[in-house]
C-alpha cells in the first residue's frame, strides 16, 4: 500500500473494521472507503461498489460476530452472514482485479483440542468447539475461499487469524458480548449499584489470548504491507490468560470490591486458545499494549461513552 492506494474496508462499522479504518487514517492513507450504505449480502450492490470505487486494496472485516452465548443462540445468522458476505467480497475483489485482500478469520477456526500454542498448520486437523462450530465453519470457508482464488487466479489474497480482540467501541451488550466487554460492564454496574457479587460464566479455567484492538488494527496494516504468503498468519499478543486471572484484573481496573462467583452451569467453550505468533514476530511486528493497559483504556472509554 502507498498513501494514495485506493483502500476498501469492508465492514467499516464493525469493531475491527472501524479500528482498521482509524489506523489507516492515522497512518496518512488518503483514499479510504467503507461500505457506503451498501448491503454486503447483495452481490449486485457489492459489485456496484467495487465498480464505482475500483479499490486496489481490500480489508475484509465484515460479518456478524459475538461471544460464546451469541454463537450458541444465533449459529444460523452468524454462519449465513459470514459466508455470504465473504463470498460476495472475495468474488468482487477477483472480478475487479484487486491487488491485495486481507481476510480476517478467527482463532475459533482451530480445532477444539488443538496443540497449544496453535500454529497455522493446525487448521482442519481435528473437530471444532461445538459452541461456535457454525461460525468457525464459515470462517474456515473464508480461509479456503481466499486460497482457492489464489490457486485458480493467482490472487494475492492473504488470511490473518486474530486472537480475541477487545477495546473501546466493542459490543458491551449483556448477552452477545465477548468476555472482556461483558466483565467490564458487569463489574462496573455492580460497583455503581453496590452489588456484592458478580457472576462469571464457566469455571474460570479456560485460557484466552487477548489482543488490544489498536494492536490488532496495526497488525492488519503490517501484514498488508509485509506478508504475501498463501498460508494464514496468526495475529496475537503472545500471552494467554485464564478467565479467572482476567476477571481479577478487570476487578482491579474497575475498582469493584465484591466477590466473583463462577457459574459452572454456563459453558467454558474452548479450553485454551493461545496462538503461536512466531511468523508475525519473525517479520518484525510486536504488540504495544499490555492486557492491563488495554483494560484500563477500555474501562476509561466505557465510563465516558459506553
Ligand atoms: O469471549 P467469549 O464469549 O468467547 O468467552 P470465546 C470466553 C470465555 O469467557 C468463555 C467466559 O469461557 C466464557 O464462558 N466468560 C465468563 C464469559 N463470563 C463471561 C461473560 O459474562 N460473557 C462472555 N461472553 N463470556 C468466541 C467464539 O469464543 O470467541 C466466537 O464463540 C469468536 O466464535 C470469539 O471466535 C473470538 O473465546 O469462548
Amino acid at each position: 500500500m502507498n498513501n494514495c492506494s485506493t483502500i476498501f474496508v469492508a465492514g467499516n462499522d464493525t469493531f475491527i473494521g472501524s479500528a482498521v479504518l482509524g489506523a489507516l487514517k492515522k497512518d496518512g492513507y488518503l483514499n479510504i472507503y467503507g461500505d457506503e450504505g451498501k448491503n454486503l449480502r447483495d452481490l449486485s450492490q457489492v459489485d456496484k461498489l467495487f465498480r464505482a470505487r475500483n479499490p486496489e486494496i481490500v480489508f475484509l472485516t465484515a460479518g456478524k460476530t459475538g461471544g460464546i452465548a451469541a454463537n450458541m443462540k444465533y449459529p444460523a445468522d452468524l454462519m449465513f452472514d459470514n459466508l455470504i458476505i465473504t463470498c460476495n467480497i472475495i468474488e468482487c475483489a477477483h472480478r475487479h482485479n484487486v491487488k491485495k485482500l486481507l481476510y480476517l478469520a478467527s482463532s475459533c477456526s482451530y480445532p477444539r483440542d488443538c496443540v497449544q500454542p496453535m500454529t497455522e498448520t493446525s487448521l482442519l486437523t481435528g473437530p471444532l468447539e461445538p459452541t461456535n462450530e457454525a461460525y468457525a465453519v464459515a470462517k474456515i470457508a473464508g480461509i479456503k475461499l481466499s486460497h482457492a482464488y489464489r490457486c485458480q487466479y493467482g490472487s494475492n489474497f492473504i488470511v490473518g487469524i486474530p486472537a480475541n480482540a477487545f477495546g473501546p467501541c466493542d459490543d458491551f451488550s449483556e448477552e452477545d458480548s465477548h468476555v472482556v466487554a461483558a466483565l467490564i460492564r458487569k463489574m462496573h454496574e455492580a460497583k455503581v449499584t453496590n452489588r456484592k457479587q458478580v457472576e462469571v460464566w464457566g469455571t474460570g479455567n479456560p485460557r484466552r489470548e487477548f489482543i488490544f484492538i489498536d494492536d490488532l488494527a496495526d497488525a492488519c496494516l503490517f501484514i498488508m504491507n509485509n506478508y504475501d504468503e498463501p498460508e494464514p498468519i496468526n495475529l496475537g499478543s503472545g500471552t494467554a490468560f485464564s478467565i479467572r486471572d482476567l476477571a481479577e484484573t478487570i476487578r482491579e481496573v474497575v475498582g469493584f470490591n465484591g466477590s466473583i462467583v463462577y457459574e459452572t452451569s454456563k459453558p467454558d467453550g474452548m479450553p485454551i486458545k493461545s496462538l503461536d505468533n512466531s511468523k508475525i514476530r519473525d517479520l518484525g511486528w510486536r504488540p504495544h499494549v499490555s492486557l492491563k493497559e488495554g483494560l484500563t483504556i477500555t474501562y476509561e472509554w466505557y465510563r465516558k461513552v459506553g
